[in-house]
């Protein structure tokens, strides 16, 4: 056998061990021994039935992502499988942890899956911009169905045991010892009469009278898929595994497979899931991180109460630290609201809810903090505030404990400084809502310990967050590039671009919602006091602050959102005003178009990216992807900015910096060297961008 396949016997069982840490990927080192060990226990014939299973932590998590992209080598998993299907004693798929894409189709090639209580399954394909390539998308329908596999594949979201039964998609679930059990089960069905029927020949959950219903599913997925062809490619898909013999449906699985494997989506796909892996490793291995078993928050506003969640969602007990009794009810009471809303959702069970908010304790007193192993301070983003917070914070926090500031702008240098102990303070700037969006970004201060660092970064990943190392500046990574993204925005209103044409280009493009529109969500008063504090100025959105317009709260903004509604309606008050001020000074109206305000607005972003890897405020291109991705819904088609960046071309969008940089004279439109440097070489720093 081989390192990565083994084979042991129990009675008439043959057991195949798949042993390739850390996932079990399929790689071509385990298809190889893997189909000579099937191949060979098939005709054995004192082998009366097989049992798949696997070594370490999980069954098999889906093919080698790290193979895509180069010449595949045979055997490739659809033989495995077909050779399976060959294959007339009982074969047994034994599942523990994450069956996942071409796990779960390995599991789909025998004829029966028994699981571990605890294992979850899924076909998560189109997170990469694929669909599952190894027939998942023909056997699946046949054992649950064609409508939850359409919801199970163009989510690509995991299911666990008990559902996978209740689903037909597992045979039996065993708690405890998954293989003996196997084993027992394997040879239970040795020992039955009757033909054994491979999944591909089991057609009775296929009914062309679901296609209606099919069809009006597919129909509303396909409205959230935002351009992205995977979701679209997933559905139809599945659809032909009704309306095709299996054979057709197989061989149209393939030919969308190849075509979404060689496009540039799922190549951004896959590079943001290697870059968020890649982001989240901090510090050495060797590294010892500090124990963290309580969490402090100080001030319980959206922002601290987000945050609380976060951690209370992670199982962490919270002291919520409020400085007044009436600030801390509020506080407390919006959190308890907030879980109850997810309860009535659904998407929380009622015990859960209590079990997080038992989670929770509250004070009006620093003392109450001395037993966080970590403290997050999210008071008023004005510096002064943030000092005398952290000069107490220093004065009760045990040794050891890290400070952290969710800042999203201001120093985290000077924050330290105003404590005894730089080396325990550390940026955790969340993006709002806190207990939702997944990105943090870890502000490395010049003297935040090593093992602060890592600390935090490991425990991001515990409670759900991506997290990526910045270092200190204006707006660290993704707010300083947002400002390089907005900072023309209202030459072009002025210049006649309405707000709602320029998100149109956004929305068009991918992005979740344009910049007006993310302004009137977030609250324009929050630029508008940003901008003050560094005497900047913004004609057309001070002026709607001034008359108290600052968006979806106030009902108004650069939409007019009419009795509470959530949905923008064009505000023709805004569009007077961009008149009059335009005419304020002399800007004669112009037609702009679409690729005028991509290059005045997307591409001084790229170009402040390059500057910020200059500095060395991220570590790599693909971290600044990641920040785009998961704090700004940059879309993941694209791969975030800098690798769509290299899909653009590096050089068109120098030449329109150049040529942008001519027309205004705009700092922002100056092409940093590393851009030009990027360009020469094809990589951002020595490795490929796309
Ligand atoms: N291929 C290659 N490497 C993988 C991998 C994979 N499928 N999955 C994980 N890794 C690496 C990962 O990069 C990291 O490496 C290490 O394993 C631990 O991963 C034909 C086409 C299984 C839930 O999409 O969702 O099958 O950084 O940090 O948090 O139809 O990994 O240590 O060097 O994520 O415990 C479909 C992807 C593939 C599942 C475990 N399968 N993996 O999470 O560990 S396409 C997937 C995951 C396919 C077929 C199609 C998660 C996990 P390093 P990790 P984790």
């Amino acid at each position: 056998m081989s390192n990565f396949v083994s084979v042991t016997r129990d009675g008439g069982v043959a057991v195949v061990i798949i042993d390739n840490p850390p996932v079990n990927a399929l790689s071509f080192h385990v298809r190889e021994p893997l189909m000579q060990a099937l191949v060979s226990l098939r005709d054995e014939p004192d082998v009366a039935a097989i049992v798949i299973a696997c070594a370490g932590r999980t069954f098999v998590a889906g093919a080698d992502i790290t193979e895509f992209g180069k010449p595949v080598q045979q055997p490739d998993l659809r033989a495995i499988i077909a050779v399976l299907e060959t294959i007339a004693k009982p074969t047994v798929a034994a599942i523990h942890g994450t069956a996942l894409g071409g796990g779960l189709e390995l599991a789909l090639g025998c004829h029966f899956r028994v699981a571990d209580a605890g294992a979850r399954l899924g076909l998560p394909e189109v997170k990469l911009g694929l669909l599952p390539g190894g027939g998942g998308t023909v056997r699946l329908p046949r054992l649950v169905g064609p409508l939850k596999a359409l919801r199970m594949i163009v989510s690509g979201t995991p299911i666990d045991a008990a559902e996978a039964l209740a689903a037909g998609l597992v045979d039996a679930v065993f708690d405890g010892d998954l293989a003996a059990r196997a084993v027992r089960f394997a040879s239970k069905m040795a020992g039955q009469d009757g033909p054994l029927a491979p999944v591909r020949d089991r057609n009775s959950r296929l009914d062309p009278a679901d296609l209606p219903d099919f069809d009006r599913q597919a129909a509303e997925l396909a409205k959230k898929a935002r351009g992205l062809e995977a979701p679209i490619a997933c559905a139809q898909s599945v659809r032909n595994a009704i309306t095709l013999p299996f054979e057709a449906a197989l061989a149209a699985e393939r030919e969308l497979f190849v075509k979404l494997v060689e496009g540039d989506q799922s190549r951004a796909q896959r590079h943001l899931f290697f870059a968020e892996r890649e982001a989240a490793k901090v510090g050495a291995k060797d590294i010892v991180r500090r124990k963290i078993a309580r969490v402090g928050v100080v001030g319980a506003g959206t922002m601290g109460g987000g945050i609380a969640m976060a951690f209370a969602n992670g199982g962490f007990p919270v002291t919520v630290m409020e400085t007044s009794r009436e600030a801390l009810e509020r506080g407390l009471t919006t959190i308890d609201k907030n879980y109850a809303v997810s309860v009535s959702r659904g998407s929380l069970s009622e015990d859960a809810k209590q079990q997080r908010v038992g989670l929770f304790k509250g004070s009006t007193n620093y003392a109450d903090l001395a037993d966080c192993d970590l403290i997050v301070e999210a008071v008023f983003e004005e510096m002064a505030v943030k000092k005398e917070v952290f000069s107490r914070l220093d004065a009760v926090a045990r040794p050891g404990a890290i400070l952290a500031t969710n800042t999203s702008y201001l120093d985290v240098n000077e924050i330290a400084a105003s404590t005894s102990r730089p080396q325990d303070v550390v940026g955790m700037h969340f993006f709002s809502p806190a207990n939702v969006m997944k990105l943090l970004e870890i502000v490395r201060a010049e003297k935040t310990a090593p093992d602060a660092l890592a600390t935090i970064a490991e425990l991001a990943r515990r409670i759900g967050k991506v997290p990526v190392v910045v270092g200190v500046c204006h707006g660290f990574v993704g707010n300083r590039m947002l400002s390089a993204r907005g900072a023309e925005s209202e030459t072009l209103l002025l210049e006649s671009a309405t707000p709602q044409q320029i998100d149109r280009v956004f929305t068009d493009f991918g992005w979740p919602m344009g910049p007006f529109q993310m302004g009137d969500l977030a609250g324009l008063d929050i630029g508008w006091r940003n901008r003050k504090a560094r005497g900047q100025t913004a004609v057309i959105a001070d002026a709607l602050c001034e008359q108290g317009h600052f968006g979806q709260k106030t009902g108004r903004g650069f939409y007019l959102y009419e009795n509470g509604s959530r949905s923008p309606a064009p505000n023709p008050e805004v569009e007077a005003l961009i008149r009059d001020k335009a005419a304020d000074q002399g800007i004669a109206p112009r037609a702009i178009g679409a690729k005028e305000i991509i290059e005045r607005t997307l591409y001084p972003m790229i170009n402040e990216g390059a500057k910020i890897l200059e500095e060395g405020i991220a570590a790599r291109a693909s971290d600044i992807d990641v920040v785009w991705v998961n704090g700004y819904g940059f879309p993941v088609g694209k791969g975030g900015p800098m690798f769509w960046a290299g899909l653009e071309g590096l050089d068109k969008i120098i030449g329109r910096l150049g040529h942008w940089h001519q027309r205004t004279g705009k700092d922002i439109f100056r092409v940093a060297p590393l851009l030009r440097q990027a360009a020469e070489t094809g990589s951002w720093e020595g490795k490929s961008m796309a």
